[in-house]
């Protein structure tokens, strides 16, 4: 056991940070946003995830757990920060097609945070999610400043994060873990670090192997829903219903289509693919098209919608959930969002109410503090995220709160027999009959 520094404070360093502190290590949880510090050092957290406010607080009591604004001496550092694309900068491709770049800089700022404690026999990791080489490129050039030598005075190695939002606890300990050491020396120094807490295999590879399967298994996700994505606009044209459809096909043994919905959200699985994209304009053309097939998913919904209501101009819109996904507080790259920005630019009035974050803020539209505030005065209903909580939504109760005459489904989670019963027009993603 020994100290650790833990760099991110987010969805993926808190929860490890606090792993570790539970499990023998003393760790210093470093963030650069002083109001998160302050959060967590009064003993809150700042984000939503079951099981993690009983780990971290348990490992703050027991002292094992600091939070601080600034790195220290260790023996052992975990960078967990964000990889982003940028916002304002676009590659392009030989054919002409846009690609989004991956912003490293806070990967850059960490690495060269890390540097003035960087000592012999120390542990670096880097966990956040990159293009290929970057440990390699980028981490072991800035490292090595230190006038030391990666694999030789220092470990140095790439261990993705693989766990699932909503089911991160579990899955840190459950999970197999990767540890791409740039040295047989640095995967070894890893894998003791890990076994603290890892129930599952920890495999060891190189550093750019590991780099290239995690963004392997988002890529592949990606992909899958796009051709589910796609798969519902081709049942759109030819008068079928998707949701029928997939079920039936996935009576096949060797088939599992995912599910169709708003499009591609989230901080890993819409980003990720990119890094392929902009490591490899040339070779990456699946991935740039599934990619461009999910981000557009947002304007095949909203043609959907207009196609049943017609002109949007003036139209009063409910829109149930803004989350990536369901049961979760993550806004970031929703494709929810994204739809309730569509239904804005076409003239309609948008209440939006997203019980995870409550207290979010659009210029482009309003929030409610409850599924009957957004109702009020609605003309259609557009769920767009499955949280736990619209699964139990009672259709005679809304026909009571709202006058609303279409309920579009975009998640198929609602009996749409109920709610026609209750003189709702229902409408699931793509289904046109
Ligand atoms: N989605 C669909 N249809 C589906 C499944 C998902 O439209 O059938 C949408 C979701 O609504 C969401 C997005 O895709 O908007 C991504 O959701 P997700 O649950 O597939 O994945 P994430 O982004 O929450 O987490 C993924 C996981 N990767 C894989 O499953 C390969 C997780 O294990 C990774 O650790 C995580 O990315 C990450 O941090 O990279």
């Amino acid at each position: 056991m020994g100290k650790l520094c833990v760099l991110g404070m987010g969805y993926i360093g808190l929860p490890t940070a606090s792993m570790f502190a539970t499990h023998g290590y003393e760790v210093v949880g470093v963030d650069v946003n002083r109001r998160i510090v302050d959060v967590l050092s009064s003993g809150e957290i700042h984000i939503e995830e079951p099981g993690l406010k009983g780990v971290f607080q348990a490992a703050m009591k027991s002292g094992c757990l600091r939070v601080s604004l600034q790195p220290e001496l260790a023996d052992a550092f975990i960078i967990a920060v964000p990889t982003p694309f940028l916002h304002d900068e676009v590659g392009v491709t030989v054919e002409g097609k846009p690609y989004k770049k991956a912003d490293m800089q806070y990967v850059v700022s960490a690495a060269e945070a890390v540097l003035p404690f960087l000592r012999k026999g120390n542990l670096v990791i880097l966990e956040s999610t990159s293009p290929p080489c970057t440990t390699e490129g980028l981490v072991k050039p800035i490292l090595e400043r230190s006038g030391l030598v990666a694999g030789q005075d220092f470990y140095l190695a790439y261990s993705p994060e693989r766990v699932l939002p909503g089911q991160i606890l579990k899955e840190l300990v459950e999970n197999d873990r990767v540890i791409g050491g740039i040295n047989d020396a640095s995967s070894m120094a890893g894998r003791e670090l890990y076994a603290a807490f890892v129930k599952g295999t920890i495999v060891t590879t190189d550093a750019t192997t590991a780099e290239m399967v995690k963004l392997m298994e988002n890529t592949y996700r990606d992909i899958n829903i796009a051709i589910a994505n796609e798969f519902s606009r081709l049942a759109n044209r030819f008068d079928v219903d998707i949701w029928e459809a997939i079920s039936i096909a996935n009576r096949h043994p060797r088939v599992k289509i995912l599910n169709p919905g708003p499009g591609v959200g989230g901080h890993c699985i819409s980003v990720d693919p990119w890094f392929f994209v902009e490591s490899a304009p040339d070779l990456s053309s699946l991935i740039h098209t599934a990619r461009q097939v999910n981000d557009s998913q947002p304007e095949f919904v909203l043609s959907i919608i207009e196609r049943s209501v017609g002109n949007m101009q003036g139209k009063r819109v409910a829109v149930l959930g803004l989350a990536y996904k369901p049961d979760v507080d993550d806004l970031r790259e929703s494709p929810a969002i994204e739809v309730a920005k569509c239904l804005v630019s076409k003239g309609a009035e948008v209440v939006a109410y997203e019980p995870f974050k409550p207290d979010a803020k659009f210029d482009e539209f309003a929030m409610a503090e409850s599924v009957n505030g957004a109702l009020q005065d609605a003309d259609l209903i557009v769920v767009l995220v499955g949280h736990s909580q619209f699964k139990q939504l009672v259709p005679q109760q809304i026909r009571a709160a709202s006058s609303a005459k279409w309920v579009f489904d975009t998640v198929g989670v609602l009996r749409g027999q109920e709610w026609e019963a209750n003189g709702f027009q229902y409408q699931r993603l793509n289904q046109s009959r």
